[in-house]
């Protein structure tokens, strides 16, 4: 199956945050591909991928960094497809300085920004989800599934005090 969803990280030191991201994509079933794409680094490869995501059916791009974290916001500046930005925790600022560089877009380039780490994956994860189910409706029923599990976990855990 072709990817719908591009999960991308500045390094490989961001995987064991963004493994979140894809745990929950390969949980609701999605084909993804995951790469490491640097800003600073690998910038030609940065725009090449950014220009081509659409038209290798992407419908999202999920992207992590850390630091001076400019990935997300180059990568929308060269598509128009969605992309979420995952502030990957930096040892310096612990990723205070990711969350800023990433979240505060200046108006007409949207990233939707998560937060800080792992949980911010995992809702990255989500929130890719959450658009493709917006027209796919079998992607939609596994996230209500997935919901539902959840509230059934949480009522669980509530009886067992
Ligand atoms: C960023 O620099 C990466 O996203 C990573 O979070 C951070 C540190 O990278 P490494 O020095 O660990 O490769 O580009």
């Amino acid at each position: 199956m072709n990817p719908k969803i591009g999960v991308i990280m500045g390094s490989t030191s961001d995987w064991e945050t963004m493994k979140a991201a894809c745990d929950v994509l390969e949980e609701l079933e999605i084909a993804y591909e995951k790469k490491v794409v640097s800003a600073h680094r690998t910038p030609d490869l940065m725009f090449e991928y950014a220009e081509q995501a659409r038209e290798k059916g992407l419908k999202v791009i999920i992207a992590g960094a850390g630091g001076a974290a400019h990935l997300p916001g180059m990568v929308a500046a060269k598509t128009t497809l969605p992309v979420i930005g995952v502030p990957v925790q930096s040892k310096a600022l612990q990723g205070l300085d990711s969350l800023l560089s990433i979240v505060q877009m200046p108006g007409g380039v949207p990233v939707a920004t998560v937060a800080i780490g792992k949980a911010g994956a995992t809702n990255a994860g989500l929130l890719a989800a959450q658009i493709l189910g917006s027209f796919e409706p079998e992607v939609a029923n596994r996230l209500e599934a997935r919901r539902e599990l959840t509230k059934q976990t949480v009522l669980e855990s509530s009886d067992q005090l």
